[in-house]
């Protein structure tokens, strides 16, 4: 059986309108695979295999995420907004479940496509970048009263930086497929930050940074934008949303969608922090959270990007050192060059840092 006949079996367990027409990968995502559907009436819904060696309880993943879009639709009926545009929908299983299992024990879940939108994978205006933090900074606003104690931990210490440092210096030592000595440099750029690395974390210990509940993968290509007018949509992705610091989040749309060149850029002469971009984003997330943010959580946002950066290249050089088995990747060498592409970019982040704190300074 092909893969899309098997999926077309799979999506016959769904509450779907009516009879499926078209099947077509979809999206750009490292983690879960993602398939476009389209039904005879011209009905589209997007289909996904959750990556279940990453996401290790899909009961608790689905629960996170029925209980957070039900509380988003809550506020978005309040301000008079359409719940099935703004947030994510999820359809059913013909019995009533939020996800389905396969005999393959493999998880399927299906969501409403929202029509009339676009996603980027690079910022073409920074006017684009702006109303994607200003969507960010809205998000979280919107789920500062979710009731936190509810929410699973989909991926345990998912941004806590001394832990993805601890996991990196591990696979240096381990070294299973003889790679640490082809990337002496890199691992000598982390090394040098190892102080940095538990600043935030620390703050967080101490109590001088809130937890929040935070999307914690807050990409560019995580946010839909309508085509016409390129206002923010939807805020998609919410497999990790959980417990974490603002800063984080902040940072993670930084590192993406300021950087100058693509997340897998071979040639790393090419990563900048555009300044520009920074910017945009920061008054648009500033602005989209209100008046929520402590001061010292405004004060610690640019280095929320930095640390993010370095978490990220961390993951990516952990990754090659341990032979690509957490991201998708299509040739040789994309980690270590996605990892190269962090680096330079925290080493630009390094140079621009006065720049950056200037730039969310209270005034
Ligand atoms: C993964 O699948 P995607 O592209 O949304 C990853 C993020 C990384 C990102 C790097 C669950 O996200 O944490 O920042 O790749 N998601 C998970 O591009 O690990
Ligand atoms: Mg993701």
């Amino acid at each position: 059986m092909g893969i899309l006949e098997e999926i077309r079996g799979i999506l016959n367990k769904f509450r779907l309108a009516d009879e499926v027409v078209d099947i077509k990968p979809h999206g750009s995502g490292h983690i879960n695979h993602t398939f476009l559907v389209t039904t005879g009436s011209g009905k589209r819904y997007i289909l996904q295999r959750i990556n279940t060696d990453i996401f290790h309880n899909t009961a608790e993943l689905m629960e996170n995420i029925m209980h957070v879009t039900a509380h988003l639709r809550e506020k978005i009926v309040c301000a008079g907004g359409d719940p099935e545009r703004e947030t994510m929908t999820v359809i059913p299983t013909t019995d009533g479940a939020a996800y389905y299992s396969d005999a393959q024990g493999q998880d399927w879940r299906v969501y409403l496509c929202i029509e009339h939108i676009t996603t980027l994978d690079r910022v073409e205006q920074a006017a684009d970048f702006c109303e994607s933090g200003r969507a960010f900074g809205h998000f979280q606003a919107m789920l500062a009263d979710y009731p936190a104690q509810t929410l699973h931990e989909t991926i345990p210490d998912f941004h806590n930086t001394p832990k993805r440092y601890r996991d990196f210096e591990r696979a240096v030592a381990e070294d299973v497929c003889h790679r640490a000595s082809g990337v002496a440099e890199e691992i000598a750029f982390i090394r040098a930050r190892k102080d940095e690395i538990s600043v935030l974390t620390d703050l967080a210990q101490n109590g001088e940074l809130p937890i929040r509940i935070t999307h914690n993968d807050t990409k560019l290509n995580n946010i839909l934008l309508d085509e016409q007018t390129h206002k923010a949509v939807c805020i998609v992705d919410l497999d990790t949303i959980m417990p974490g610091l603002c800063a984080y989040d902040f940072g993670d749309a930084i590192r993406f969608g300021a950087n100058t060149a693509a997340e897998d850029e071979p040639d790393v002469s090419k990563v900048s922090l555009s300044l520009e971009l920074y910017e945009a984003y920061a008054r648009g997330f500033l602005e989209g959270a209100g008046d929520r943010l402590t001061e010292k959580e405004i004060e610690t946002l640019p280095l929320g990007a930095k640390t993010i950066t370095l978490e990220q290249g961390m993951r990516f050089l952990t990754d090659y050192l341990q032979g690509d088995i957490y991201y998708h990747t299509e040739r040789d060498g994309q980690n270590l060059d996605r990892c190269r592409t962090q680096l330079a970019l925290v080493a630009d982040m390094e140079r621009k840092r006065e720049q950056m704190n200037a730039a969310v300074r209270v005034r």
